[in-house]
């Protein structure tokens, strides 16, 4: 049993321990590892439950309060101090191929956090959580960063319990199957604030020389299915002119996308990351193909002004190659700024701790920018090698990591006693 609160002067004092962090990020790398060294544990497949698993049996042994909500949300708490915790979090889940940092880190270092607190007797003045947010990547279940989305009240848990795997199962089904179909209620409890710490999975702090990244905020992000439908035929007697070629209009719409990238400039950026041809055949006119469009911008208008010119091309493509087109929306969420008064002692501490800094926008989504919803929320960047992720071969060096686990342990420590007045 701890006693009250600790004198805060200890608390600027702690450090994480490395080799325990590395320890924990290197032992959940070994569930389900692919060639690189990176992971697959897509969301809610066996090998994520296998992650939840090896997590939540961290969490017990550090003695928090493990809860898991209607969505498999994962919430330890440690039940220390008063009044509503400061959070941290991120996912475990991963893409087809991932690296061992992405949202794994995060959860870690939080677990870092807690753990380094009781090893050196501080008790702190909050209760501390650490969460683990299901289907964060969306790439199994559309949209991304789906489980802190019901978690904040974004999406119902009916909604969400209802969407369908790309390969078919209900996520519902799927939570029951691994055994984390939980029966804590969503919206969950509000935190504090809250404090993502992530690996940045761009060039920009490498490119600057800069360690430590304090987030201003999160890209806008609009995600669709697009499926074309045209006239399958033999692809030696079917002459070009009476051809109607779903995989030529595809083509067309990844040229579409890339040169209104290059038109736009600045921070707008399209991919189209999947296309699943039918019936995918050397010598047949496809069928059908289905793809899907990702286009992200900083600027809400932007992003709006480009889906529109999008959506006018599948119109024109479509009844220049008499294909049909269809659209399903898999996620749409607007920019999000962090709150200032958390990028502020972010920044400060890194700082503090000796670290080059800058502040600097997300390209990539994260539970975070869900977060800040519902409370004062902002993330903290490490360096990711040659800006590589969602590839096995992502990387983040070891002091690096360290120097950003020890950020997010002072910055909790300081949330803890920053009283915000609610805006
Ligand atoms: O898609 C994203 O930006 C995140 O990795 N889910
Ligand atoms: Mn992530
Ligand atoms: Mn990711």
């Amino acid at each position: 049993m701890s006693a009250g609160p600790t004198t805060s002067s200890r608390s600027e004092a702690l450090r994480i321990d490395a080799s325990r962090l590395m320890d924990r990020i290197m032992g959940l790398a070994d569930i389900s590892p692919i060639a690189g060294g990176g992971n697959c544990r897509l969301a809610l497949t066996d090998e994520d439950k296998h992650g939840r698993d090896l997590v939540v049996s961290w969490m017990r042994d550090l003695d928090m309060d493990v809860s898991i909500d209607a969505v498999g949300n994962i919430i330890a708490i440690w039940n220390v101090g008063s009044g509503s915790p400061v959070m941290t979090g991120s996912h475990i889940d991963t893409v087809r191929t991932g690296g061992k940092f992405d949202g794994n880190y995060g959860v870690i270092a939080g677990l870092e956090v807690v753990e380094t607190c009781q090893k050196n007797g501080f008790t702190p003045s909050r209760p501390l959580a650490v969460a683990v947010f299901t289907d964060e990547e969306g790439a199994r279940f559309a949209p991304d960063m789906l489980g802190s989305l019901v978690y904040v009240g974004g999406m119902t848990t009916e909604e969400a319990l209802d969407i369908n795997a790309i390969d078919g199962p209900r996520l519902g089904d799927e939570l029951v199957r691994i055994g984390y179909a939980g029966s804590a209620p969503c919206p969950g409890l509000v935190p504090h604030a809250f404090v993502e710490l992530h690996i940045e999975q761009g060039p920009l702090l490498e490119a600057n020389n800069v360690r430590i990244g304090a987030v201003t905020g999160v890209q806008g992000i609009s995600w669709q299915e697009v499926t074309i439908v045209g006239q399958s035929n033999h692809a030696g007697t079917t002459p070009m002119s009476l051809r109607h070629d779903p995989t030529y209009v595809a083509a067309e719409i990844a040229v579409f996308l890339r040169k209104l990238s290059a038109s736009y400039g600045a921070h707008q950026v399209c991919t189209v990351g999947k296309v699943d041809v039918f019936p995918n055949l050397i010598n047949v006119v496809a069928a059908r193909v289905t793809m899907t469009l990702d286009i992200r911008n900083t600027d809400e208008a932007l992003l709006q002004r480009a889906e529109q010119e999008v959506s006018e091309f599948l119109k024109e493509v479509a009844s220049s190659e008499g294909v049909s087109i269809t659209t399903k929306k898999l996620a749409r969420f607007e920019p999000v700024e962090f709150d200032n008064r958390v990028i502020d002692v972010i920044e400060k501490i890194s700082i503090s701790l000796d670290n080059t800094t800058q502040r600097m926008p997300s390209g990539a989504g994260h539970d975070a920018q869900m977060l800040a919803r519902v409370c004062p929320a902002a993330m903290i960047f490490v360096p990711s090698v040659n800006g590589v992720s969602h590839n096995a071969a992502e990387h983040t060096d070891t002091d690096d990591l360290v120097a950003g686990a020890n950020i997010l342990l002072q910055s909790m420590l300081a949330l803890c006693t920053t009283e915000f007045d609610r805006v």
